[in-house]
Order: C-alpha cells, then structure tokens, then sequence
C-alpha cells in the first residue's frame, strides 16, 4: 500500500470537518450573492469536487472488470463461484427487507406525513423503473463494450464472470492471461491509492458545496421524516450489520466500522455507491481481508443491487406520501411497496438520486401519487449522501461474512490495528 490508511482516514474526516464549516459560513454570509455562486460555489468547489468524483468514476469500470476477471479466474472451482454467489444475494436480499421493514413500521408508527407542512412543491420528470424482466434480459450485454461506455454494471459482471470462468477452463492460454490480468488488477488498485491520496481536498469541495447551498428551511416542513430516515438508518447500519457480523462470524463490529471509515466519508460525500466501488474494495480486501475472489464479486454485485439505505428512505418516504394525502395504505399495498423496493433497488445503479427517482415506481405500484416526491425533494440531497454510506456498508458488510463463510477472510488481517 502507498499509503497510511489511519492518517488518510484522519485527513478525509478533516477534510469533512473543515468543509461544513467553510460551506456554512458562505450560506451564512455571501451564498446570495452572484460572484460568490458563479466563483466560489460554482467555481472553485463544484470544480474541484466534481473532478474528484470524475477521477473515482473513471476507476470503476476498469476496476470493476480486472478485479472480477482476476478474482473468478483464481477460483479453484466455478462451484465455489455459485456458492460466493447464492450467499451474497441472500444476504443482500434479507438486509434489504429487514430495511424495509423497520422503515414501513417506523413510518407506520411515528407518521411523519401527519401535519406536515413542506415548503412549496416543484414539478419533477418521474422516469420509470425498468421492470424485472428487463432487469433480467439487461444482465446480459449485447455489447460488452457499450455496457461499458455506459457503466452498466451487472452487464459488465456477467461479462467478467464469463471470461474469467473461461480463463479458469483454458488451460495454458488461460493461465497466461489470467496472470496478465492479476498484473493488471495491482497496478489498478495502485492508481485507486493516489486517487485515495486527493481525497481530503475532493470531500472537502464536496461538502463545502452541500453547506452553502442548503437552505434550512427546506427542512422545517418536512423534519419529522427527516430524522426519522436518519435515525432508521444509523439503526439499520449500527444494530442489523454488527449483529450480523457478530453472530455470522465473530468478528468485532467496532473495529469494521473504524476500518470503514474512509469508505463512508467517500459514499456521503459522493453521493454514488458505484464511484465508491474502488475504496469500498480496497478497504475490504487491504483492511478488513477478504480476498479478492470474493470482494471482487461481492462489491461491485452490491453496489448494484443491495441498497439498504435506499430502501429504508423509500419506504419512509411512502408512508410519509400516505399519510399527507391521508390516503390508507392497506396490509397488501405494503407488501407491494416491499416487494417493489426490493426489485428497484436491484436494478439501480448506484448513482446520485436513483433512490428518489425508482421512489415513483414504487408509488405507482401502490397508487401514490408521484408528485409526493417533491414534498421530499429539497431535503434528499443529505438523505441521499446518508443512504448512499449505508448503502456500501451493507456491502462491506456481506463481502466480510461471505469471505469468512469461504475460509477466504484474513482474520488476523481484520483484527489488525490500524495503520497498514
Ligand atoms: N445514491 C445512491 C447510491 O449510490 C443511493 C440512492 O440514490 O438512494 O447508492
């Protein structure tokens, strides 16, 4: 590693600190004034924090596909794919509805949509979410290439398995470009170090920027929901993670979620799972030891589709619609809205916002009516930097339980202080 995890974990929490600050004091003093949107907010730390995330997105492709290919080739046996495989799909699917669960009973009984008076609404396009079947036939690419210009992720996860399969079946030949691929993954995960390096600066833009342009009082209507959604997450992510790690495999929660550190301040601050998919790996594999067999299935496959956090929002977020346009829901349109979370959560990608905007398939399904999303909209920016952190919790969390399950988690590495 090219660098001290500790001190870089330390820099970017820093970095955090500083920039809330740095972005109140501008929405407190000059945010109205037009030099300092167009230089200040606009200029310097919307550029500088958009080349931040550029740098992290511009990781994830390659990444993603050497790291998969290297991982399913070292396999000793496509079995143990299949097993790795089932596993984290059914961790993913059960931590997600345990989300959902928690958050339609919180909505249920706290009813934040009751009296709630949220500052005036916007018209916002609602796109639609792709149906299962679609989701299905996207897995496979009919252009690998375009999958990847696109950044579709599952697309590009079949396609890795696949060659990284038949590299494992391909003898000599295989061998010669499975090892060119293993060569490839370090120097890649090498390039994800230094772009580690520029994070304090690029969290700090990103954070200054969400200081000076919130406006308080989008959240006075609609507060109840507010910290209701935080409150649900910080409990789905404290008490349903560490009690599955715990009894799953033993392992200490406090010391996965000091090691997981960096990795949430870069989900919050960029708001998108897939371009946090490079330090969440790194993290798993440099940090907390879970091979790359593993971790290089179980990441990227969760930064697809498990989203807790998004379903812990999108569930709140219906009760809170329900019960504003005092509409009651009955026990069979809350399945509904569980079964469709779950659905939407697989095939979105993890890019800033998707959660509210899958939100009006989900409304629809029930017979919600979609503009209730904009009740919400001024506040989800901070929700959505929330989610996306415990979005890539889960995912951590599961590729740690899995590994372990494999006899593929470097335990002692785990329990390693700080500091590698
Ligand atoms: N921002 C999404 C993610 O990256 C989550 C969401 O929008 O709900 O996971």
């Amino acid at each position: 590693d090219n660098f001290d995890h500790r001190k870089l974990s330390n820099r970017i929490l820093f970095g955090m600190g500083l920039g809330l600050v740095f972005g109140v004091l501008i929405n407190l003093t000059v945010a109205d004034q037009a030099w300092a949107q167009s230089f200040l907010i606009d200029g310097l730390l919307g550029v500088v924090g958009e080349i931040f995330v550029r740098f992290l997105s511009m990781l994830v492709v390659p990444l993603v596909f050497v790291s998969l290919i290297t991982g399913v080739s070292a396999l000793s046996d496509p079995k143990k794919l299949g097993r790795v495989g089932g596993k984290a799909v059914a961790l993913y699917m059960l931590t997600t509805g345990i989300a959902i669960s928690l958050a339609l009973a919180a909505a249920v009984i706290v009813k934040p949509g009751v009296g709630a008076s949220p500052e005036q609404t916007v018209e916002r396009e609602i796109s639609v979410q792709p149906s299962f079947g679609e989701v299905l036939t996207d897995m496979v690419p009919r252009n690998p290439v375009e999958a990847m210009a696109n950044g579709d992720m599952l697309p590009i996860i079949v396609f890795a398995v696949l060659i990284g399969l038949s590299i494992a079946l391909a003898g000599k030949p295989g061998e010669r470009v499975g090892q060119f691929f293993a060569d490839f993954n370090v120097v890649v995960m090498r390039l994800v170090g230094f772009v580690m390096l520029l994070a304090p600066y690029g969290v700090f833009a990103l954070i200054a920027s969400l200081g000076a342009t919130t406006g308080l009082s989008t959240f006075f209507g609609v507060l109840k929901y507010v910290l209701l959604v935080l409150f649900i997450l910080v409990l789905h992510a404290t008490v349903t993670y560490s009690l599955l790690l715990r009894t799953l495999t033993g392992l200490s929660p406090r010391i996965f979620f000091s090691k997981m550190r960096a990795v949430l301040a870069f989900a919050f601050s960029t708001a998108s799972s897939g371009a946090t998919i490079p330090v969440t790996l790194k993290t798993v594999e440099h940090r907390l030891g879970a091979d790359n067999k593993v971790a290089s299935f179980t990441v990227p496959l969760g930064a697809t589709i498990n989203m807790d956090g998004t379903a812990i929002m999108q569930g709140i977020a219906a009760g809170f619609i329900a019960q504003y346009f005092a509409v009651d829901l009955s026990v069979t349109q809350y399945l509904m809205i569980v079964v469709m979370v779950i659905i939407a959560s697989v095939g979105a990608a993890g890019v800033p916002g998707v959660g509210l905007i899958l939100l009006a398939g989900v409304l629809a399904q029930v017979g919600l009516p979609a503009e209730g999303i904009a009740l919400i909209l001024g506040v989800d920016r901070l929700l959505d930097m929330t989610r996306t952190a415990v979005n890539v919790t889960g995912d951590a969390m599961v590729t740690v339980v899995v590994a372990d399950s494999e006899g593929e988690l470097d335990r002692s590495l785990f329990n390693e202080k700080d500091g590698r």
